[in-house]
């Protein structure tokens, strides 16, 4: 028996043989991101239904020397949790364990399998008068396995922060095919090392994430939707500035759009704009369990006039309306997909310096891109931008990271936001990361995965080419 019958064989044995999917055609929906930009070929496709088997799958990858991939709803925007080419990798995917476990309205908690979808976990908590104020365009595909490995973002961090401050409690199964049980509904826990904090964000490397506790908030019953359009990146900030003076702990979302990217909207999402383009245009979002936002966001918006930041604005006057505003923002994705092939920048830089990161981004763009198109938009809140560039054919894709992430550590930023590193961004960690950075993640993965078991690639390259970037003797 070669090793990968072998290994089929033992994996059947564990999750049943229907869930070891091998043929081309069934293992294509994971061996590719959703970008499209990356393919691997995996040894197989594998789809425990439970932490045990999980469990099983790890130990018999190891025992047979086949590394894993971990997978949820494969929507990532970094290719993370696509497997490389050597068919040595077998895809994991945590998509049959989407059990509901519980929900506590009082404490504000639900417990769910890593493989339950976004969306469905949402509406679960809606349906008592609760959120997981967890807010993704790719809610619809995503898992909460995924969402926390990449420690994801999304619309809301503004107000609620990232996965990381809503994640109460994890379930994972170890490189040694041990389980960490730490499924604690608690908002208070100082009893030693808070270690979920290792596994969020962590891509899949240092262990798989099989259930969570997340915490929830209650909905709020008052929103208000507002889209205004501004002069310059100084008046948005302006703006954002006496927004979190008038509106305070009301504001939920504050995203940035381009003017480049509403045309991109317009064209391939068919989508129109309610009103005249500035050069920048704000998705202004504010939700309370008390009434008169309304008011407070006109007489912001009213401000803004005044003072000769807003070129043109709408407050939502209704639901529909309100989804309207914010389908535009939802679709940038989608329409940037549709033009063609882009590279994306997901960074963020102190709100401050968004301004000089801007110029001094332009310039260097223009010296190894001259006349780039560029779809510019992000939560502006929270200093996150997404810089992605149009690609064409002659474009050095390289030399553009490079450069853009040069300006992004020059203002002190980071070159990875919400999305994680995934595949794409991994070299270029290891160029602009800090030793200090650097050292305290090779021991972390040395700790926990001595042999490169998890997910080798993502985020450290490989342990061979970690131990060189670091300096340390092989
Ligand atoms: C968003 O903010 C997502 O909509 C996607 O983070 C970002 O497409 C992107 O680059
Ligand atoms: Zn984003």
């Amino acid at each position: 028996m070669t090793d990968r019958s072998q290994l089929l064989s033992a994996l059947a044995d564990v999750v049943g043989g229907r869930y070891v999917l091998t043929s081309n055609e069934d293992v294509a929906p994971y061996a590719t991101d959703w970008k499209r930009s990356s393919t691997g070929v995996p040894a197989c496709v594998v789809r425990p239904a439970s932490t045990s088997e999980v469990a099983g799958v790890v130990r018999h990858c190891r025992e047979l020397g086949f590394t894993i991939v971990p997978q949820g709803g494969n929507s990532g925007l970094a290719a993370g949790a696509i497997p490389d080419s050597s068919a040595g990798q077998v895809v994991l995917s945590l998509n049959r364990m989407r059990a509901i476990r519980s929900l506590d309205p009082v404490g504000m908690t639900i417990e769910v399998e890593a493989g339950a979808i976004l969306q469905t976990v949402r509406e679960n908590a809606s349906e008592v008068g609760r959120m997981l104020p967890i807010a993704i365009a790719a809610e619809g595909s995503a898992t909460i396995g995924g969402v926390i490995a990449t420690n994801a973002g999304g619309l809301n961090v503004l107000r609620y922060g990232m996965t990381r401050d809503l994640t109460l409690g994890l379930e994972v199964v170890l490189a040694d095919g041990s389980v960490a049980s730490g499924l604690r509904h608690l908002r208070k826990d100082n009893a030693g090392y808070d270690w979920k904090q290792w596994f969020i964000g962590s891509e899949g490397t240092l262990g798989i994430v099989t259930a969570a506790v997340m915490r929830l908030v209650t909905v709020p019953r008052h929103s208000v939707t507002t889209l205004l359009s501004v002069t310059n990146l100084d008046a948005a900030i302006s703006l954002f500035e006496l927004t979190q003076q008038d509106i305070g702990e009301a504001l939920s979302a504050f995203e940035l759009i381009s003017a480049q990217s509403i045309d991109l909207i317009e064209r391939y999402a068919q989508l129109k704009s309610p009103i005249a383009a500035g050069e920048w245009f704000i998705l202004l979002e504010a939700t309370s369990s008390l009434s008169g936002l309304r008011d407070a966001a006109e007489a912001v918006l009213a401000a803004g006039f005044e003072i000769g930041w807003v070129v043109d604005g709408v407050v939502a006057e209704s639901d529909m309306q309100a989804r309207q505003i914010w389908a535009l923002r939802e679709h940038v994705t989608e329409a940037e997909a549709r033009r063609g092939s882009s590279l994306k920048h997901d960074i963020s830089v102190p709100l401050t310096r968004m301004g000089a990161f801007l110029a001094d981004a332009e310039a260097a763009l223009e010296s190894v891109a001259p006349g780039a198109g560029l779809n510019l938009f992000g939560h502006l809140g929270d200093g996150n931008l997404h810089y992605n560039v149009l690609l064409e054919p002659d474009h050095d894709q390289q030399a553009i990271n490079r450069v853009v992430h040069d300006v992004v550590v020059k203002h002190g930023g980071s070159i990875s936001a919400e999305h994680g590193l995934g595949q794409y961004r991994v070299d270029e960690w290891l160029r602009v990361a800090p030793d200090a950075d650097l050292r305290l993640a090779s021991t972390l993965k040395t700790a926990l995965d001595p042999d490169g078991l998890l997910n080798p690639g993502k985020i450290l390259p490989s342990k061979l080419s970690h131990s060189k970037a670091i300096g340390e003797t092989i």
